[in-house]
């Protein structure tokens, strides 16, 4: 029996992965962080929590990194572990260089000195590649990161090329655009529509407030993505891939289908405010993933409408059974509002106000 060992099991990504390795056969090994309320609900919402092998530990710790390697002796890692939202790395750049660039190498270290033979998968974002003119970007694309976050992954996706050449490691990168699904955190844009929009129809909200509408996403589906991922540690030969769909659209466009996946016109209810912009933002991105098509005989089948009309017609689903008195282990009543949080891009867009008005 294979062995597998998943960070960031908790997130969306390690909850799809965890379910194709299950699926699979393997035996699978996931690290969580201890937190004062538990955050297994998407785990238990695919039905798989009590088959996954819980280890504590923390990316920002390197002995618990080796200690989880240890108790789990896997063949392949995946590391999906990282400090996710690009907007919060804004606020949080230190933290997020130890979490999603450094800790990689303190990974590939730990790997290295227990058992060099196992393989090791890091999640490489689209975002590495910035603002950087390209119609579309592959793996031969050239890096120009725009936010700390991107920065961070820019690091760990180099220092995994380099373990691969220095050591013979089988270490490859997944460069994957984003995608998104009902698993997906609230913070991000898809899940921040879809849920908008279901509160909206039935009466809950009565306004969605977005930030840049004019940015362009290729937006994927998540369980398709790490069938992609599982696939890149079966190769022959240790190689980096891009996963995306290769179609491009506006957050405003994915606001309309939404919209009118639930019989409304987006234009009613969608407003802007300068809280939810970024201090340096990434326009547009679309992948290139024919090099998966031909190397790993991938390829996304879900087009992007059906992922809208997914998203929300599920949070519409969740809200019912919500107002209904049902329970289920899902996030939405667990979010603060982000309208009161108090962030640095909060104060800097007040000033910049206040400066305006004078
Ligand atoms: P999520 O934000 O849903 O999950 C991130 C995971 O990382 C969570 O399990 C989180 O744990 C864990 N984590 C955060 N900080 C630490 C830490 N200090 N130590 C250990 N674990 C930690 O992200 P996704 O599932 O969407 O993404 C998975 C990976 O893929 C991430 O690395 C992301 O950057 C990358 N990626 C994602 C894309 C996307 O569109 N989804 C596209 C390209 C790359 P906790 O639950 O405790 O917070
Ligand atoms: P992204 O995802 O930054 O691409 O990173 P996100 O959904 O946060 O933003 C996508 C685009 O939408 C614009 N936008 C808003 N975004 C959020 N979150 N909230 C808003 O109100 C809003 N209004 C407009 C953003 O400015 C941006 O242009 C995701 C993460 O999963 C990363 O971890 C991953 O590496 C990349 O995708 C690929």
């Amino acid at each position: 029996m294979k062995k597998a060992l998943i960070t960031g099991v908790t997130g969306q990504d390690g909850a799809y992965l965890s379910r194709i390795l299950l699926k699979k056969g393997y035996k699978v090994f996931g690290t969580f962080r201890r937190v004062s309320t538990p955050n297994f609900w998407r785990l238990q919402s695919l039905g798989i929590y009590s088959k996954i092998n819980l280890i504590p530990a923390d990316l920002l710790d390197m002995g618990s990194l080796l200690d989880a390697i240890r108790v789990s002796d896997p063949d392949e890692v995946y590391n999906l572990g990282a400090s996710s939202f690009v907007s919060s790395s804004f606020e949080q750049s230190v933290s997020n260089a130890e979490i999603t660039g450094l800790a990689v190498t303190k990974f590939l270290e730990s790997i290295r000195s227990y058992n060099s033979n196992i393989k090791f998968y890091q999640a490489s974002s689209s975002e590495m590649y910035g603002n950087n003119n390209f119609s579309v970007q592959s793996e031969k694309t050239p890096f120009m990161p725009a936010s700390p976050y991107a920065v961070s992954k820019l690091y760990a996706h180099w220092i995994t090329d380099v373990y691969r050449k220095s050591y013979k490691m089988f270490t490859v990168s997944g460069i994957l655009f984003n995608h998104e699904s009902p698993l997906r955190g609230m913070e991000f844009v898809s899940r921040k529509i879809s849920n908008g929009v279901a509160e909206i129809s039935l009466g809950l909200k009565k306004e969605l407030v977005l930030g840049n509408l004019k940015s362009k996403r290729d937006w994927g589906y998540a369980k398709e993505y790490m069938e992609a991922v599982h696939l890149m540690l079966q190769q022959d030969k240790p190689e980096d891939f891009v996963i995306s769909t290769g179609e491009a659209y506006s957050v405003s466009h994915f606001a309309k289908l939404a919209f009118e996946t639930v019989g409304l016109n987006w234009k009613k209810y969608v407003k802007t405010d300068r809280r939810f912009m970024r201090p340096s933002e990434v326009n547009y991105l679309c992948g290139d993933s024919k090099k998966a098509k031909t190397k790993l005989g991938w390829e996304p089948k879900i087009s992007f409408e059906e992922l809208v009309r997914m998203l929300v017609n599920e949070d519409v689903k969740r809200w019912k059974m919500f107002i209904d008195g049902k329970s289920f282990a899902w996030d939405a009543p667990l979010y603060p509002d982000e309208a009161k949080l108090i962030t640095r891009s909060h104060q800097d867009s007040n000033s910049k106000r206040k400066k305006s008005e004078k």
